[in-house]
């Protein structure tokens, strides 16, 4: 308690703020803050009548995603960060810190926000204190975290707690006292998004967007949360979780590791097609993994909330995420119609005919198609608490979580990648996890479309080293034995000739999970493709589903020089993690190399 309010006292001391507010996650602090987040600007309050206690935030331009060239993980040793993150010297980075940080909330407040990720005192929560000088974030994470005085308790208690500092890097008074206008969303062209994981501390310096300014996300449940789960025997993931129930009463656990913008926050709603099964939500985007004592793995979402992807969420292909954001919803770089409401691509078949777009600029259609500029900005988000959504399961907020049955791992692969895969083992599931890759989302800065290596979805989030990260995987997989959860490969975006997307996907992905599940429990048994186990003729139910036959044999089609080359793509990548890639990972490769000739 004692280390919680001195750790407040010095970065109020090195940032200046005119003001500290603890913060106690009340209603009224929201309703005090959203005001004056309007007052400033920062907020437009979404009518009344159509959107009740909503709002639009627009960001900075310069400000819109994830940056991953800036985000960094500060272990003592730079093999300890490996290949695939940033490294900086700790002390080096803290320097640069002490130096950016000085004065930077000079003229601001300065907010400090406990919060718990995980149900509040849950066996397998954690909890944190994140200082920030954005409102707009302490309205956000008590959308997205357990905030407030439980949180702070816990800590005063003697819980373990991760320090999570956050300033937008825009002070309102300079060094030599002359005071400056605010503007709606501060930000600054300096960014660090840094981690610390041997001290467990996080500091963020230069955004307000996302996962760079809200803290309990990526940077503490995945980045230092993967490293706490490595020390400890756990597994922390960028992962959906959902509950699956029969007619006939038997329920599964699903958890499913798709890259940023991949399908996560729809998978996780799904709303099935085929009427034997309803699924509920339990988590969108993170999960936490552990051994229980019944020898099986169980999962919680860490989170409160969903930060979801704007475009493409509709009555078609989300209809539950359209109607979890009826009210109490912050928008963030979406459109604004002219009776106040909100809009973003694909929300409705049809533009509205007059909108002002994301960066405040008129927008119709005829505009749009001219100068091919969306209304939504790609990355436009929605915050909203998990409790809202209708299909939001009962026990979502259950400490001890529920047990996996099957982990999906997928990507976006126009080609090659066949619809579903399920592992022959754990280690070959390992496999298909680290090989994951996926053409770029708007998730992050960076060349959309372009395909890159992601494994297990955890490339920017993963806070130490990869081959070291897939040994963990293999260490959890030999404590689970065979009360291992079964590991499958989908892929929804395999692409025809013509360009567009062979299979339908969204609520028609029921029928991949209802094989997978049907292979779980023994009832089905596939076939052998030289990738793994596929769906035998008929398994997969398709009835109902207007598939042309040779469209679903090109989803199923597995070609040998594709995958040679992909295997030697694989290699390449494999190489940089030197003698920290598990051999089991080589051996894996070698033998789908055999497999393909
Ligand atoms: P993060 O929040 O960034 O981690 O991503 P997420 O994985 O939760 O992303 P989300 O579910 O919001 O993905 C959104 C994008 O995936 C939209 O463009 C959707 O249209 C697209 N998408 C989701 N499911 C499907 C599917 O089954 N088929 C196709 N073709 N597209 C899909
Ligand atoms: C992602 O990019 O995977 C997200 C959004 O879930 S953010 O929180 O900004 O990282
Ligand atoms: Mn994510």
């Amino acid at each position: 308690m004692a280390a919680a309010r001195d750790f407040v006292a010095a970065v109020a001391e090195l940032t200046g703020p005119d003001a500290v507010v603890w913060c106690d996650g009340s209603e009224a602090e929201r309703d005090r803050l959203t005001e004056e987040l309007c007052q400033a600007g920062t907020l437009i309050r979404l009518d009344p009548e159509l959107r009740p206690n909503s709002f639009l935030a627009r960001s900075d331009p310069k400000d819109v995603a994830r940056v991953e060239s800036a985000t960094f993980i500060c272990s003592a040793e730079e093999s300890d960060a490996g290949p695939t993150n940033n490294w900086r010297d700790p002390a080096e980075m803290r320097a640069e810190l002490l130096r950016v940080f000085a004065g930077s909330m000079r003229g601001r407040t300065m907010y400090v926000v406990p919060f718990s990720m995980g149900p509040v005192g849950g066996p397998a929560s954690k909890v944190g204190i994140e200082i920030t000088d954005s409102p707009y974030v302490v309205v956000s994470m008590r959308l997205m975290t357990r905030m407030g005085e439980a949180a702070m308790d816990q800590i005063d208690g003697g819980a373990e707690w991760v320090p999570a500092v956050h300033s937008v890097g825009m002070p309102l008074v300079t060094d030599g006292a002359a005071v400056l206008p605010d503007v709606p969303w501060p930000c600054n062209e300096t960014k660090y998004i840094t981690h610390f994981p041997d001290d467990r501390e996080i500091w963020s310096f230069g955004s307000g967007y996302g996962g760079n300014a809200l803290l309990g996300k990526k940077c503490y449940a995945l980045r230092i949360a993967s490293v706490l789960a490595r020390d400890e025997g756990w597994l922390a993931e960028h992962m959906l979780l959902i509950r699956l129930r029969h007619a006939d009463g038997r329920q599964f656990h699903v958890a499913a590791a798709f890259p940023s913008a991949c399908g996560k926050t729809n998978l996780a709603m799904l709303r099935s097609v085929l009427p034997e099964w309803t699924v509920t939500t339990l988590g969108d985007d993170i999960v936490w993994l552990r051994p229980g004592e019944d020898g099986r793995l169980w999962a919680i979402n860490p989170e409160a909330g969903f930060f979801g992807v704007a475009p493409g969420t509709g009555a078609g292909t989300n209809p539950t995420a359209v109607d979890t954001l009826t009210h109490d919803v912050i928008f963030t770089n979406v459109a604004l119609t002219d009776d106040g409401d909100v809009w973003w691509e694909g929300l409705t078949p049809e533009a509205p005919e007059h909108l002002i777009d994301w960066v405040g600029q008129d927008w119709t259609p005829e505009v749009g198609a001219e100068t091919g500029r969306p209304a939504a900005h790609p990355n436009s988000r929605f915050t909203v608490s998990a409790a809202q959504c209708p299909m939001i399961d009962p026990d979502w907020d259950a400490g001890e979580g529920v047990p996996v049955d099957l982990i999906l791992f997928g990507g976006r692969r126009a080609s090659n990648v066949p619809l579903v895969t399920a592992a022959e083992d754990w280690e070959h599931g390992v496999f298909f996890g680290a090989t994951i890759s996926s053409e770029r989302t708007a998730a992050a800065e960076g060349a959309v479309g372009e395909l890159r290596r992601d494994p297990f979805a955890m490339l920017p989030f993963c806070g130490y080293h990869m081959g070291d990260y897939f040994g963990h995987w293999l260490s959890v997989g030999e404590r689970l034995g065979d009360r291992a959860p079964r590991i499958a490969a989908v892929n929804w975006f395999r692409k025809g000739a013509d360009g567009s997307f062979l299979w339908p996907g969204f609520s028609e992905n029921a029928r991949v999970l209802d094989w997978l599940l049907r292979l779980v429990d023994g009832e089905v048994t596939g076939r052998q493709t030289p990738l793994g186990v596929a769906p035998a003729d008929g398994e997969l139910q398709l009835d109902g589903l207007d598939l042309p036959a040779a469209d679903l044999d090109e989803l199923h089609r597995v070609d040998p020089a594709a995958w040679s080359e992909e295997a030697d793509r694989c290699a390449g990548y494999f190489a940089q993690f030197g003698d920290r890639l598990p051999v089991a990972m080589s051996r894996q490769l070698a033998a789908l190399r055999e497999r393909m000739s």
